[in-house]
């Protein structure tokens, strides 16, 4: 399929376009670092980015730390390279904090986000590697990223947010005023919609990390943006509020008062330490299930208004042009989603027998009620089990016993909300929203089993 096929310009912006090209060319240098390797082992079957090949593609990714052969001695991203025992029960182990106080990771744990190969690095997205996520939660350090204009460095004893508009009282608040409020915790992912954008006409990048990779999911402690909004008195036709950002790129969206009264969180914190700068230290907005874009980061300003602002991220960006030549302005709720993450694309299952398949699901409308694998390509269904917690606008593990024969299968999820969504099929989802627009792509994920054990990624 040609590259007009795939992303017609009609439909993928010159941006877009650039974007979802330069990505199949970068998972295909990742990949060719190293093929899979026959073996027993779960970890063998993965042939995504092992340390060879994140050194490999190294140079492709940017990151000047993994630049030339110095790279090769050094630890991978979060790890310290440590002397490595023949026989740790003959010897004492390390001293204890000699990493300075703050730990690492084992050197020997090589996952990294990868970065969209964006024109410019300012402006990119990165993208967390589900297929080698355990449980629900993704580590700091593997969230993906999404900048409009870098990270900024914002020191929090200056950051101040501001509120204002249709209120009685403006408010101005420093980062030690929020944190003497009432606060919350709760577990949420954050989806991107650009998330799988690639996927629409052809089935296009290899890994799981690629299609999917635009989702991941913390547990995110702030105060409730209704605290704040009843402190300064929200005037009675008050509809909208708008978040506007520190970055460069001067964020801004507009959002419901009926969600900023909801579960809105002003998070200052993420998986139990301050958020991460690339999350949007010292403050972001947290909108849960609603689309990635909405929750600003670097927190600065919020004006209530009765009206919605019309922003470049509500007119330019982020709408949906419609098979009738309308568009859809702010679709912000992400429908129902899962994918199976083991097996996925580019792994090979050394030889038949017993599997646990797995997965993530997610809904921004509530909680996944229940999730369906399918290894006949959709012809008949199979109720995977839920991992608990089963959270509202959360990743939800499903795992299901597998036995494969060594035939040719296809594996499909199928997620269901608890209002009765149901995670439609490509074909269905195009039936209604046609080809014009690349956001918010859920449909069911196919992967493709070859008698030989390699799995790709395939329309069905
Ligand atoms: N100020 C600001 N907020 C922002 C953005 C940005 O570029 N600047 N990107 C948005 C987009 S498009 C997404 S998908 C999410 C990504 O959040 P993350 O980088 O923490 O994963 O942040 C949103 N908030
Ligand atoms: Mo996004």
């Amino acid at each position: 399929m040609s590259k007009d096929e795939r992303f017609p310009p009609l439909r993928y912006g010159p941006a877009e376009r650039h974007m979802a090209e330069s990505l199949v060319e970068l998972e295909r240098q990742m990949l060719s670092g190293e093929q899979a390797e026959d073996c027993d082992c779960k970890e063998g079957m993965f042939n995504s980015v092992t340390r060879r090949n994140l050194l490999a593609g190294g140079l492709a990714v940017g990151g000047s730390a993994l630049a030339g052969g110095r790279a090769v001695a050094e630890a991978p991203p979060g790890a310290h390279e440590y002397y490595v025992q023949p026989d740790p029960t003959k010897e004492q182990g390390r001293t204890i904090l000699n990493d300075g106080g703050y730990g690492s990771r084992s050197q020997f744990e090589s996952e990294v986000r990868w970065r969209y190969p964006t024109a410019s690095l300012d402006s990119s997205w990165s993208m967390t590697p589900l297929a080698s996520g355990h449980g629900i939660i993704t580590p700091s350090g593997l969230h993906f990223e999404r900048h409009h204009a870098g990270i900024p460095n914002i020191d929090p004893l200056q950051h101040e947010l501001i509120l204002h508009g249709m209120v009685d009282e403006p408010l101005r608040f420093t980062m030690d005023d929020l944190k003497r409020l009432p606060a919350v915790s709760r577990i949420h992912f954050i989806e991107c919609s650009g998330n799988t954008l690639t996927e629409w006409a052809d089935p296009t990048l290899k890994t799981v990390q690629g299609t999917h990779g635009l989702t991941s999911t913390s547990e995110w402690t702030g105060v409730r943006l209704s605290t704040l909004l009843e402190m300064a008195g929200v005037q009675d036709n008050a509809a909208w509020i708008l978040a506007e950002g520190a970055d460069a790129a001067v964020m801004t969206r507009s959002v419901p008062i009926d969600k900023a009264m909801d579960d809105a969180i002003l998070a200052y914190a993420q998986n139990g330490e301050a958020i991460r700068p690339e999350q949007g230290y010292p403050l972001r907005l947290l909108l849960p299930g609603f689309e990635g874009n909405t929750h600003i980061k670097w927190l600065r300003r919020l004006e209530v208004s009765d009206k919605p602002f019309m922003t470049r991220e509500e007119t330019s960006k982020y709408t949906d042009l419609m098979p009738d030549g309308s568009a859809r302005q702010f679709s912000m709720e992400m429908e129902a989603k899962s994918v199976i993450t083991f097996p996925s694309g580019a792994m090979k299952l050394p030889r038949p027998g017993f599997y646990e398949i797995t997965g993530l699901a997610w809904s921004g409308q509530g909680k996944i009620t229940k999730v369906e694998v399918s290894a006949d390509g959709g012809n008949t269904w199979h109720e995977a089990a839920l991992d608990g917690p089963i959270l509202p606008k959360c990743h939800t593990r499903f795992r299901l016993p597998w036995a494969w024969t060594g035939d040719e299968v296809v594996l499909q999820s199928r997620a269901v909300d608890e209002t009765g969504y149901v995670q439609p099929t490509l074909a269905d989802l195009v039936a209604v929203r046609g080809l014009n627009s690349v956001y918010h792509l859920n449909a069911i994920q196919n992967w493709h089993i070859a008698p030989n054990g390699e799995v790709t990624n395939v329309h069905s």
